[in-house]
């Protein structure tokens, strides 16, 4: 074995689809690779007849041919939440708007209410299901937002649950404050209090208790302002949080310009953003996050201008954007595939939506999101030869291992 690499495990004989935008061939193609793990590290990227390779003595994991992809990540989900909202749902399929829905203190504020009465040991207990089913489809790394909460105590509560959750199941959460995602029933028609509320109290507390990486908004007619979202995306930059934005989702309110004026991480959803919004998305660093779950959900008929932003150059992110109320999907492959067949993305396009560009749209490309040399070793061997077949077809899940920080954690026989 060679000196200057240190391998703990050799995953040989893979197809290693390494989403590393260096490798000229698609998705980062290179068959009949290797993949050495030194710890929690991958320590070289070979191919499997390498001089190393060959003369490795310890363990060999033989992927006989499989595929092996980067660990999935789903960078937008809700998925610490009380209750359930299938009443809203029956309520919007005999024909009440979500919008009406919201207004009649449904919606949001209705989970907001069962998730103030859950404890923190009940609310971990809901969100531990829906966690499972993410890891068991590959995903090895999720954003978790607050925002059902809505005061700082709950808002805290949620982050907190959150954080657990990486206690309990072998993934990396990254965890993001969203107390604007409503307006508070106690603080009804006076949104700008509740906005300082949020701006003096609740984002240092939860940086200086180090629960949050980033700070979100819910950037609409029916939540807040571009001016509030701008005090809010202040405040976080003070405390050196990412910024994230649900933005243009229902209507253009032009948020994704703010997001990019701040240099946030990600403006999401997207559906009603203009040129101006894509030009500012493609000259700042953000990624545009789509998130179809919620389009096809909703039965919305504004798609995202896919064609616009991939013109522009913009790095697009697919997640699940799972929530009780929009989106309730517990599963990254359905947000793949339904990122190709509602909104036109190449299937290489939707998963390295899941893999590099999640990773950035998270503030980690540096850590996650490839097979590189330094990456850490989250990936997946699959039941498959082709990327596209890990999406294609659904109910039966290809996933034969997965790897999270070089440990396996799902071994099928
Ligand atoms: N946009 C969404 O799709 C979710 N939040 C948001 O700001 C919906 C969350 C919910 O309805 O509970
Ligand atoms: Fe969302």
């Amino acid at each position: 074995m060679t000196r200057d690499v240190p391998f703990d495990w050799l995953w040989t004989n893979a197809k290693l689809a390494t989403f590393d935008s260096r490798v000229e061939a698609p998705f980062g193609l290179r068959d009949g690779w290797a993949l050495a793990v030194c710890g929690d590290t991958i320590s070289a990227v070979l191919p499997s007849d390498a001089r190393e390779v060959l003369e490795f003595h310890g363990e060999v994991i033989d992927c006989q041919g499989r595929l092996v992809t980067p660990g999935l990540i789903d960078c937008h989900t809700h998925l610490v939440f009380g209750g359930s909202r299938a009443i809203d749902w029956e309520m919007r399929l005999s024909g009440v708007p979500y919008t009406e829905i919201a207004k009649r203190g449904g919606g949001i504020l209705s989970t907001v209410r069962a998730t103030r009465a859950l404890s923190e040991e009940e609310l971990l207990a809901s969100a531990l299901p829906r966690l499972h089913a993410l890891a068991a489809e590959g995903v090895t790394c999720v954003e978790v937002k607050s925002g059902y909460g809505l005061t700082l105590a709950d808002e805290l509560k949620m982050l907190r649950v959150a954080q657990r959750l990486s206690e309990q199941v072998p993934i990396e959460i990254s965890p993001t404050l969203l107390a604007a995602h409503a307006v508070p029933p106690e603080f009804a028609g006076r949104t700008d209090d509740y906005v300082s509320l949020i701006a003096n109290e609740i984002i240092p507390a939860a940086a200086s208790a180090n629960l949050a990486e980033a700070v979100d908004v819910f950037c609409e007619s029916i939540a807040f302002s571009v001016e509030q979202c701008d005090r809010i995306f202040a405040a976080a930059r003070k405390h050196h949080l990412g910024i994230k934005g649900h933005v243009e989702q229902l209507s253009n309110s032009h948020g994704a310009e703010l997001v990019a004026r701040h240099c946030g991480w990600s403006a999401d959803h997207l559906e009603y953003i203009d040129d101006a919004g894509v030009n500012a998305m493609a000259r700042s660093d953000s990624v545009a996050v789509l998130l179809p779950g919620a389009f096809y959900f909703l039965r919305e008929k504004q798609k995202p201008p896919v064609e616009k932003l991939r013109a522009a150059g913009v790095p697009m992110a697919v997640a699940s954007d799972l929530n009780p109320g929009t989106s309730p999907f517990a599963s990254i492959r359905l947000a793949v595939n339904m990122a190709c067949v509602l909104f036109g993305l190449t299937p290489e396009e939707a998963l390295t939506g899941t893999t590099r560009a999640a990773a950035k749209a998270l503030g980690r490309a540096s850590r996650l999101g490839t097979i590189e040399t330094g990456k850490q070793a989250d990936f997946l061997v699959w039941d498959a030869t082709h990327p596209a077949e890990i999406v294609c077809q659904l109910g039966v899940n290809p996933l034969r291992e997965r790897v999270f920080r070089g440990k396996s954690t799902h071994a099928r026989t």
